[in-house]
């Protein structure tokens, strides 16, 4: 059981992980990139409602705009931006319609974001793994990101759905042995995990929730954080106590000069 719930608890982290990354690969803050023009583009495999490929369409079209960009390292423009031109006269202007990136700059997109008419993100589909399919697909409402479907076991099909409000993680809901139904739940407040309900015997009803070990679990994070807090303090030097008495010289030095 324990190592069933321990296993469990660090595919979470990577899940988490990967899921973040692909997030910050895609964020919207950093410097600009473009696409490779004539680069592949993933298939549109994902599931029912997410990845809207039209909205990245633009040959052809005298309602698309395409920019082509190269980010940071890239020697070629990896990250490509589709805007629909809407209105007429002076009222025309663009609104992002869709982003594609090649993160890995291996010459094929690896990461699909499309968004709706008010150019507020809507979807994206990622292949965090780079094999050339999607396994991460996101929903965001109000340009903020409410549920995350992942597929684990690269079936091409999501088996793992991420529930947030407000940005925080929620609820999350896992189909481990992959026959189309969940049969692990966890509970989160605030983005922290509260409890955990596993369905043994995969009939659909939960049969024990970790509410304990969770709570265990939380309280030993804590106190290693805690430790690890003080540690860091104990080596930092106290405010007012020189870093170093060479540079403490060195600046003192300097201003007397
Ligand atoms: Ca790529
Ligand atoms: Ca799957
Ligand atoms: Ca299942």
């Amino acid at each position: 059981m324990k190592g069933r719930f321990t296993k469990g608890l660090l595919g979470l982290g990577v899940l988490l992980g990967l899921a973040l990354a692909a997030l910050h690969a895609c964020g919207g803050s950093g410097p600009e990139a473009g696409a490779p023009k004539g680069g592949a583009v993933l298939p549109p495999q994902s599931p029912a409602g997410v990845g809207d490929q039209a909205r990245c369409q633009f040959e052809g079209r005298s309602d698309r705009e395409a920019v082509e960009t190269a980010g940071p390292g890239a020697m070629r423009p990896n990250i490509r931006r589709v805007y629909a031109i809407v209105g007429e006269g002076e009222a025309r202007r663009r609104v992002i319609s869709c982003r594609e990136v090649d993160t890995n700059l291996d010459g094929v997109f690896d990461v699909v974001r499309t968004y709706n008419d008010l150019g507020e993100s809507a979807e994206e589909s990622v292949d965090s793994n780079f094999e050339g399919r999607f396994d991460t697909w996101h929903t965001f409402t109000k340009g903020r990101i409410t549920k995350t479907q992942i597929d684990n076991n690269g079936d091409g099909r999501p088996d793992e759905s991420r529930y947030y409000i407000k940005g925080k993680l929620s609820r999350v809901q896992r189909d481990t042995n992959h026959d189309g139904a969940p049969d692990v739940w966890e509970v989160y407040d605030n983005g922290h995990l509260q409890r955990m309900g596993e369905d043994l015997d995969y009939d659909g009803h939960v049969d024990r929730w970790n509410r304990d070990e969770i709570a265990a679990r939380l309280a030993e994070q804590r106190e290693r954080e805690e430790e690890e807090q003080q540690e860091q303090q104990t080596q930092a030097p106290k405010p007012g106590e020189p870093v170093d008495a060479g540079v403490t010289d060195a600046r003192v030095s300097a201003r007397n000069r």
